[in-house]
């Protein structure tokens, strides 16, 4: 693997869940793959899971890492080509990008959306700078665009707890008080077609995808009609694309709460974290034992080892 930013750069993604499982049944025993390799991690947003997680994969691979928050420790960096740096931003992603590749045999890169301007995001101009000049293998911490690390992580935790051949899937949007990326839902539909699951989107009118990433996945707009029979709930507030970065108020409340749970074939509810209690979910649902939201934080540590010591090898 020579970089992970989306599932396309996976070969076979059946093998990388076999990886992070067996990363998971022994994660002390592949020590000597990172010996001496240096994993620098690069931060242009909060994160808790995503840093830790990722430490702790490196760790757990022999390597060493250093993390920067860019925001508060960096220089602001300039991503134009040909810009005339007489403003506040003090280094280049040029400079930038090749001086932490002399540091580093990977690099991961947080950087979420504007959500202001769709086609800067759209095209992941500051992921694909960090690619275009570093000379090391970049991962994605979360992107603009995508989340790869957390799906391939909701992947391993389908798998660990699917009970049929192809289970039904929904991805349920919920409210959130904040305007919130869509690299989550995005990056979740490209991995389930990918490992080839029954997938479904539930979302009010207005919340609809980019057709990129979901492809022919059929959308319900009755949540209830998609949640009937379903093996998974997967939820998760995203901001409209169509009316780009816009939070538009949906007529019925869209919170999962037990009621709702009820409709399903005895579904188990999954959320990637941060969560917002009573909000997106009703404790009642995130407190039950059929929230997997803890297990999938911890499947997290595995995903990266996984992805790390596929671009090692
Ligand atoms: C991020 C997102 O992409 O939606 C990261 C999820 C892994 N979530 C948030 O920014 C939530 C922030 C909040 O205020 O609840």
């Amino acid at each position: 693997m020579k970089q992970f930013v989306s599932v396309n750069d996976v070969k076979n993604v059946t093998q990388l869940v076999q990886d992070a499982l067996d990363s998971k049944a022994n994660p002390f025993g592949e020590k000597k793959i990172g010996q001496n390799k240096t994993l620098g991690l690069l931060f242009f947003n909060p994160s808790l899971r995503t840093r830790l997680s990722t430490q702790k994969a490196a760790k757990n691979l022999g390597m060493s890492v250093m993390s920067m928050d860019l925001n508060t420790h960096g220089w602001r960096l300039e991503f134009e080509d040909g810009a005339i740096m007489n403003s506040d931003k003090a280094e280049h992603i040029k400079e930038g990008a090749a001086v932490i590749s002399q540091y580093c045999d990977i690099i991961g890169v947080r950087t979420f959306p504007s959500l202001t301007d769709q086609e800067k995001d759209y095209q992941e101009t500051i992921l694909s700078q960090f690619i275009k000049h570093a000379s090391v293998p970049v991962i994605s911490l979360e992107s603009a665009t995508r989340h790869p690390l957390q799906s391939l992580t909701d992947l391993i935790t389908i798998k660990e707890h699917q009970k049929t051949n192809r289970p039904k899937i929904v991805l349920s949007w919920a409210p959130h008080p904040k305007a919130l990326p869509q690299a989550v839902a995005n990056s979740f539909s490209e991995w389930m077609i990918a490992a080839d699951m029954d997938l479904t989107i539930t979302h009010p009118k207005g919340y609809e995808l980019s057709p990129d990433f979901i492809k022919n996945t059929p959308i319900e707009y009755d949540q209830k009609k998609a949640f009937e029979g379903a093996d998974f709930i997967y939820t998760k507030n995203w901001s409209s694309f169509n009316d780009y970065g816009k939070i538009i108020q949906p007529k019925s409340n869209w919170m999962i709460t037990a009621e709702k749970m009820a409709w399903t074939h005895e579904a188990y509810f999954m959320h990637c974290l941060p969560v917002r209690r009573n909000v997106v979910v009703a404790d009642e649902v995130l407190d039950s034992e059929k929230s997997l939201t803890i297990k999938q934080a911890n499947n997290r540590t595995y995903a990266a080892q996984a992805v790390l010591k596929n671009i090692l090898k």
